[in-house]
């Protein structure tokens, strides 16, 4: 056992569809044959992950029988109670199957519309059966190519009617169960609903059971956006919001490319690794660490294996870095806030006194504006800790 290799008190999870992920692209073919659920369970926990993931149709074929389901769902089980793996986390593909082309939830035609709840309350009930506490929703079909299509008002309203039902009915259900909204701006449509972080945390306070909502952030998915993935991440912490998260790796301004965690912008995964961690103070998150990432497509099955470890190892080497960096004494001696004892008090808080004295008083804005904050020093060092020059 290496001194980063995962072990199951990491909390990491894959998606059956990530390491099953065939290498095919819009532009070329499968590469890999499919695999097995119980060869995947045992492959994963062989390399130290905590638990699999599922859309509902990545262990129960899209059609199959209530007697094929039964057996496949058995044999999954069986699969981890020999493994000791878990299913923290369920959900619905709302977007592979034609019926979902002009969306779920969102879709013009009401018969899709109450199709998709179906699907999802069965998905549901499959992921509780499974273990599941958490139920991530990604709408990744609920958008537009021609935006003449429908109302976009119109749309939230149908998303708005869609999770309110769910909700109902976990509670009908008494399921202990909470959903985690998964954003992102495009791809497969030219746009898609509720497109980031913040847009998915506004809509949910519209909704008529907020606390059971949370979101999904994703590496790739706010990059293709061009925002601070971990500042979207530290926003949801702070709010008591981030009921999941998906790691990957993303180029900014392409495809989403659900990439090996950490394999691009290693500052960034840095820093996301220090919100997570709270390695800089106050909350961390506690929640399954989920890799929805996929091998390149130039690999075999042993590359899919080295793409998982990859990522797990990745995220144990940056947790030692964010430890290092945020307790390194000339960190902290940068970073360390300046205490004014007259004004710090007035500042926690409106109070008329307060206020009148904040508003008597005569700053030197000259001698504040003119201070050297030593951030180039602060960037360098944590490069230096990244670069492996100091620890
Ligand atoms: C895409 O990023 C989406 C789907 O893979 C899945 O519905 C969700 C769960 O992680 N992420
Ligand atoms: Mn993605
Ligand atoms: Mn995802």
């Amino acid at each position: 056992m290496g001194r980063y290799d995962p072990v199951p008190e990491d909390r990491f999870t894959f998606g059956l569809w990530t390491v099953n992920n065939p290498g095919a692209d819009p532009f070329g073919s499968a590469v890999r044959e499919r695999m097995s659920v119980r060869h995947i369970v045992e492959k994963l926990a062989e390399l130290g992950a905590y638990g699999v993931n599922f859309h509902d149709n990545d262990l129960v074929p899209f059609g199959s029988s209530a007697t094929e389901r039964d057996r496949i769902v058995a044999d999954f089980k069986q699969a981890l109670a020999d493994t000791g793996m878990v299913v923290p986390m369920a959900t619905t593909n709302l977007f592979a199957h034609p019926v979902f082309k002009d969306g779920a939830f969102t879709a013009n035609d009401p018969q899709v519309r109450a199709y998709a709840l179906q699907k999802t309350m069965d998905a549901i009930d499959l992921g509780v059966e499974c273990g599941a506490s958490t139920y991530v929703c990604w709408g990744g079909r609920e958008g537009t190519d021609s935006d003449a299509c429908r109302d976009p008002k119109v749309a939230i309203q149908r998303m708005r009617d869609a999770f309110n039902y769910l909700c109902e009915y976990v509670l009908s259900r008494d399921y202990e169960l909470r959903f985690a909204l998964e954003p992102k701006p495009n791809e497969p449509r030219c746009n898609i609903y509720l497109p980031t972080v913040g847009h998915m945390m506004a809509f949910i306070d519209t909704l008529d059971h907020p606390q059971m909502l949370g979101v999904n952030p994703e590496v790739a998915h706010e990059t293709m956006s061009g925002l601070s993935f971990h500042q979207g991440v530290a926003q949801a912490l702070e709010a008591g919001k981030l009921y999941h998260i998906d790691l990957n790796g993303q180029k900014i301004g392409r495809y989403d490319q659900d990439l090996r965690f950490g394999s691009e912008d290693i500052k960034g995964a840095l820093n996301l690794v220090r919100v997570l961690e709270g390695t800089m103070g106050g909350t961390k998150y506690e929640g399954p660490l989920h890799f929805d990432a996929h091998a390149y497509r130039t690999e075999d099955e042993q590359g899919v294996w080295d793409f998982a470890l990859g990522c797990m190892r990745t995220y144990n080497i940056l947790k030692e870095k964010a430890h290092a960096f945020d307790n390194d004494p000339e960190v902290q001696e940068i970073i360390a806030t300046p205490v004014d004892g007259t004004l710090d008090p007035l500042l926690e808080g409106f109070t008329l006194e307060g206020a009148g004295t904040i508003r008597a008083t005569t700053f030197d804005v000259d001698a504040l504006g003119g201070k050297g904050l030593r951030y180039e020093r602060l960037d360098q060092l944590m490069m230096e800790h990244l670069m492996g020059v100091r620890g």
